[in-house]
C-alpha cells in the first residue's frame, strides 16, 4: 500500500504525456478554472463546477493544438475536406479528449489522489444529442477519424438549442421530453460572433441585364435571417491536428429594419425574432422517414448556405479564385439533407460571385461527394415543388437550369427514352410535382457511394440504377466504420488494459493489429482474464439497469441485446416473438434446462412513429409478465433500458454477449452498432443485411450466428407474392407466440392493444418476420449451444475482435481521402505558446 502511494505521489511530478506538463501542472490549471471562470473556492465548489473546471482546462491543451492547426492551413494551403452533414452524435467530450490528449490514465489517479471523483465529472456531462442514430454518429466518428489521420476538415452542421428528446417510459409509453442539453453551458464551444452570413428566404426573382448585357436573375426575398458560427474542437488521438465542427445558430437580423416594417409594432418586430431563431430550435427526431414539413428545408437551406459562404469566406482569404475552389476543398453531403447545396453553391458563385454558368457548373460538380445511407422509400428525401418555389424560388430556377442542360445530354445518349428520362429527371412529375434530391445530388457530385458492399449493389441495381448505368465510374463502396478511441479505449478500459497486455497499444490507430490476439484465443490464462472483464462489465450494466429501471439481472445470465432505433424494418419484435417463444416453453415445461438469458432492448421511437411506439409498449408489456412469473425462474429477464444515447451505449455494447442485427435483409444499409458490439467481444446472430455480411467474412463464418432470407430471396418472394397467413397456420410455435400476444394475455386481458401490431404481421408482413421466425427461433438455440461452453464462446469473442481491424473509422476515412476526396494528411507541429503569439 505504502509503496503504490509512493508511486502515485511520483507520477505527479512525470511528464504527462503530449500535454508536455506534469499533473501538478494540470492541477493547478483545474484550480484556476475553479477560481477563475467559475469563481469557486475548493469549499463552495459544486459537482457542475468541477466538470467546468475540468473541461476548460483539457480544452485550452485542444485549443492550442487548434491554433497550430490553423496556422498551416493559412501558411501551406493544404485542401480541407468539408462534412456537410445535418445531425452529428457526438456523445460527451471531456473522456474522449483526454483519450485522445493520452492523459485519462494520468488524471484519474492525479484525481484519486485528492479525493476528486473523476467518474462523478464525466458522468455529470450532458451528451449533444444533435443526431437521430447511426447517420448522425457516423459523422462524429469520422470527425475524430479525420484529425486522428491528420487531415484538415471541417465539420458543418446545425447547433440545435434543442437536440434529441429524452426518452421516459410511462406505464411502458415511451414519453418525449426536451433535451435541454445547453441549461448548464457548454464549456466545448467557443461562439464567434463575429463569423456570420445572412440566408434569404422566400421573396421572388426577376431578370435583369448586367453591364456586360448578361443575362441574370435577382432575388429579391421576403425575409433574411442571420447564422452564426459556434465552433467546437475536434482533436485526434496522440496528434496534433485539431479540426472545428461549425455548427450555425439562427438570429435576427436587426439591419432588416423592423422599425420601418412594424411602426409602433413591438410586438410584430419580437415576433420576428422569434421567428428566425426557430430555425435552429430543434432537431426533427425523425429516421429513415421524412416529415415534409417547410422549417425542415429551411433549417437544411440555412446550415448550408452558411457552411457554403463560409468556405467561399476561407478560400479568397488566402488569395484563390473561386476557379480553384474544388482544388482547395472537397465537400462531402451526409445523404441528401444537405443537397440542396448543389444548387445553392451555383448561385453564390454565378449570382453573387459573377461566375460563368459553365465554370460554376464545373467547380459544383467536382466538389461534391455524396453519400447515400438508406434504400428505404420512405426516407428518399423530395420536396412540393410548390413548398420549394415558396421557400427557394431563386433555387428552383437553378435546379430547372441544371436539369434542362442534364436531360439534354441524357437524350443524347438514349435518343427516345422517354421513361427513362422521366426517373433521371429532378422532378417527379407524375401527379403532384417534387423536387427529388437523390437526383440533384447525384447530378452535382463527381463521386457516389454506398456505405457498406451489399448497399452499394443494391444502389446500383435498384434506387440509383439510373444513374449507375449512365455513370458508373461515379460510383464507389465505402463501408462504414467505427471510433476504436470511444468504441473500445474509452467505453471499455478493461479490455483495452488486457488487450494492452498483450500486444500493446498500437491497435489504437491500426486497428488491423488486432489480428495479433488470434493467437491469445487458444490460452487459457487469457481467456479466464477476458471472461473476468466481460463479468466486470455485465455487473456494471446491471447496476445501471436497477437504477434506471428497478428491474435486478443476473450477470451470469447471457445478456442478449439490441440497441437501435426502433423501426419496424428493424425487427426489434422478431426478437420479441423469440422471447414470447422461450416463454411458452417454460411454460409448458417448467422443469426446463434453459440457458439463462437477459434480453435488453434500447432505442427510441420517432414520435410520430405509431408502430414502433407500440412496439415498445409490446416489449415493456412483455417484460412486466415474464419478469413476474414465478414459474420463470430467473431463467429469462427481459429489460427496455429507457433513453439510449451514447453515454449510455458506452456501457451498454461491452457488457453484451450477444448482439441482434436481425433487419430483413436488403434494408438495413449498413449499420455500425453491430460493428461496436462485436469490437467489444460481443457475438453477433443476424441476416445477410448491411455491413454484417462483411463482419461475417472478417470473423469467419463459425463465429457468426447466421439466420434468414437473404435480399434476394426476400425480393423474389415478394414479387412472387408472400402470404405470411399460411406460415403463422402452419408454425404451431409461431402461432402460439403471436396468439398469445393478441389474446390479451400481456395487455391485462385486452385483445384490442397489440392489435394493430399482430394484423400487420398476419396480413401484409411488410419485412418477413414470419418468413425469417423459424430461421431465427432454431438460430438462437444454437447461441445458446454454444454459449453453455464458456470456453468455445470466449474463443469465438476473442476471434471477433481479433479480426475487426476493417472496421476502423479510420479505414474508412482513408479510402475516403484517397478515392474521393484526394486530401492528403498535414501533420501539425506543436509551437509553444509564447512563439505563436509573438
Ligand atoms: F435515411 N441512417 C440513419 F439514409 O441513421 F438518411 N438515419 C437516416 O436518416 C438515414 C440513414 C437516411 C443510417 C442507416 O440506417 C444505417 O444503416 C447506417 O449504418 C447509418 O445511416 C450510417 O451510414
Amino acid at each position: 500500500m505504502a509503496q503504490r502511494k509512493s508511486k502515485k505521489t511520483n507520477s505527479n511530478k512525470t511528464d504527462c504525456s503530449r500535454t508536455g506538463m506534469t499533473l501538478i501542472d494540470l492541477n493547478r490549471c483545474f484550480n484556476e478554472h475553479l477560481f477563475y471562470t467559475q469563481g469557486r473556492l475548493p469549499l463552495s465548489a459544486t459537482l457542475n463546477d468541477h466538470y467546468m473546471a475540468a473541461a476548460y482546462t483539457v480544452r485550452d491543451r485542444l485549443l492550442h493544438r487548434w491554433v497550430c492547426t490553423v496556422r498551416d492551413f493559412i501558411r501551406e494551403g493544404v485542401k480541407v475536406v468539408g462534412y456537410l452533414s445535418a445531425e452529428f452524435l457526438l456523445g460527451p467530450h471531456l473522456g474522449n479528449n483526454m483519450i485522445n490528449l493520452d492523459i485519462f490514465d494520468e488524471v484519474r489517479e492525479a484525481s484519486e489522489n485528492v479525493g476528486r471523483n473523476l467518474d462523478a465529472m464525466l458522468d455529470h456531462e450532458e451528451e449533444p444529442g444533435l443526431g437521430n442514430g447511426g447517420l448522425g454518429r457516423l459523422a462524429a466518428c469520422y470527425l475524430d477519424s479525420l484529425a486522428t489521420l491528420e487531415i484538415p476538415a471541417i465539420g458543418y452542421g446545425i447547433r440545435y438549442e434543442f437536440g434529441i428528446f429524452d426518452q421516459e417510459i410511462r406505464d411502458g409509453w415511451q414519453v418525449e421530453k426536451t433535451d435541454k442539453w445547453l441549461r448548464l453551458g457548454n464549456p466545448w464551444e467557443i461562439p464567434r460572433p463575429e463569423v456570420t452570413y445572412e440566408v434569404k428566404f422566400g421573396g421572388h426573382t426577376a431578370g435583369y441585364c448586367d453591364d456586360g448585357g448578361c443575362y441574370r436573375s435577382r432575388w429579391t426575398p421576403d425575409r433574411v435571417v442571420r447564422g452564426i458560427a459556434y465552433d467546437t474542437p475536434i482533436l485526434g488521438y496522440k496528434v496534433n491536428t485539431c479540426n472545428m465542427l461549425r455548427l450555425w445558430k439562427a438570429e435576427a437580423v436587426e439591419s432588416f429594419d423592423f422599425a420601418s416594417f412594424n411602426v409602433g409594432n413591438y410586438y410584430g418586430a419580437v415576433h420576428e425574432k422569434v421567428y428566425s431563431e426557430n430555425i435552429s430550435k430543434v432537431l426533427y427526431p425523425n429516421d429513415e422517414q421524412i416529415q415534409g414539413k417547410q422549417l425542415r428545408l429551411e433549417q437544411q437551406y440555412f446550415f448550408v448556405s452558411c457552411s457554403l459562404q463560409d468556405m467561399i469566406r476561407l478560400h479568397l482569404a488566402i488569395g484563390k479564385s473561386l476557379e480553384y475552389f474544388h482544388e482547395e476543398f472537397a465537400i462531402q453531403l451526409n445523404d441528401t439533407h444537405p443537397s440542396v447545396a448543389v444548387a445553392e453553391l451555383m448561385r453564390l458563385l454565378v449570382d453573387e460571385h459573377h461566375m460563368d454558368w459553365d465554370t460554376a457548373w464545373h467547380v459544383t460538380r467536382n466538389v461534391f461527394g455524396y453519400t447515400n445511407h438508406t434504400l428505404l422509400p420512405e426516407a428518399l428525401e423530395r420536396w412540393p415543388l410548390r413548398l420549394f418555389a415558396n421557400l427557394l424560388p431563386r433555387h428552383l430556377e437553378i435546379i430547372f437550369e441544371i436539369n434542362r442542360r442534364f436531360l439534354d445530354e441524357v437524350r443524347v445518349i438514349y435518343p427516345d427514352d422517354e421513361a427513362r428520362i422521366a426517373r433521371l429527371s429532378l422532378i417527379d412529375e407524375q401527379g403532384e410535382r417534387y423536387v427529388r434530391m437523390a437526383n440533384l445530388a447525384c447530378v452535382g457530385s463527381r463521386a457516389i457511394n454506398g456505405v457498406a458492399k451489399l448497399h452499394t449493389e443494391l444502389l446500383k441495381t435498384t434506387v440509383l440504377k439510373d444513374f449507375y448505368e449512365l455513370w458508373p465510374e461515379k460510383f464507389s463502396n465505402k463501408t462504414n466504420g467505427v471510433t476504436p478511441r470511444r468504441w473500445m479505449v474509452l467505453s471499455n478500459p478493461g479490455l483495452t488494459r488486457l488487450i494492452r497486455s498483450r500486444i500493446g497499444g498500437g491497435w489504437i490507430k491500426k486497428l488491423d493489429r488486432l489480428k495479433r490476439l488470434e493467437s491469445y484465443a487458444g490460452d487459457d490464462a487469457f481467456r479466464r482474464e477476458w471472461q473476468a472483464v466481460k463479468t466486470g462489465n455485465k455487473q456494471a450494466l446491471a447496476a445501471l439497469i436497477l437504477e434506471r429501471t428497478g428491474i435486478s439481472v443476473n450477470p451470469d445470465s447471457m445478456f442478449d441485446i439490441q440497441v437501435k432505433r426502433i423501426h419496424e424494418y428493424k425487427r426489434q419484435h422478431l426478437n420479441v416473438l423469440h422471447v414470447v417463444t422461450l416463454y411458452n416453453r417454460l411454460r409448458r415445461n417448467p422443469g426446463l434446462d434453459m440457458l439463462p438469458r437477459t434480453v435488453i432492448f434500447g432505442g427510441k421511437a420517432a414520435p410520430s412513429y405509431y408502430m414502433a411506439k407500440l412496439i415498445i409498449k409490446l416489449i415493456n408489456s412483455v417484460a412486466d409478465v415474464v419478469n413476474h412469473d414465478p414459474a420463470v425462474r430467473n431463467r429469462l429477464k427481459v429489460v427496455f433500458f429507457p433513453d439510449f444515447n451514447v453515454k449510455s451505449a458506452q456501457k451498454i455494447y461491452p457488457a453484451a454477449d450477444l448482439s441482434e442485427q436481425i433487419s430483413t435483409a436488403g434494408k438495413e444499409a449498413s449499420g455500425t452498432g453491430n460493428m461496436k458490439f462485436s469490437m467489444n467481444g460481443a457475438l453477433t446472430i443476424g441476416t445477410l443485411d448491411g455491413a454484417n455480411v462483411e463482419i461475417r467474412e472478417e470473423v469467419g463464418a463459425d463465429n457468426f450466428f447466421l439466420f434468414g432470407l437473404t435480399a434476394e430471396e426476400v425480393a423474389r418472394i415478394k414479387s412472387e407474392g408472400y402470404d405470411p397467413r399460411s406460415i403463422y397456420l402452419s408454425n404451431p410455435d409461431l402461432r402460439e407466440a403471436i396468439d398469445l400476444i393478441g389474446s390479451g394475455f400481456f395487455s391485462r386481458g385486452d385483445p384490442d392493444l397489440f392489435k394493430p401490431l399482430v394484423d400487420s404481421l398476419l396480413y401484409q408482413d411488410e419485412y418477413m418476420l414470419l418468413a425469417d421466425y423459424q430461421s431465427y427461433v432454431d438460430c438462437q438455440d444454437r447461441v445458446s449451444e454454444a454459449y453453455r461452453d464458456r470456453d468455445r464462446w470466449t474463443r469465438m469473442a476473442i476471434l471477433n475482435v481479433a479480426r475487426m481491424g476493417k472496421f476502423s473509422s479510420d479505414r474508412a476515412i482513408r479510402e475516403y481521402c484517397r478515392e474521393i476526396w484526394r486530401v492528403s494528411p498535414n501533420t501539425v507541429e506543436m509551437e509553444d505558446f509564447g512563439d505563436l503569439v509573438r
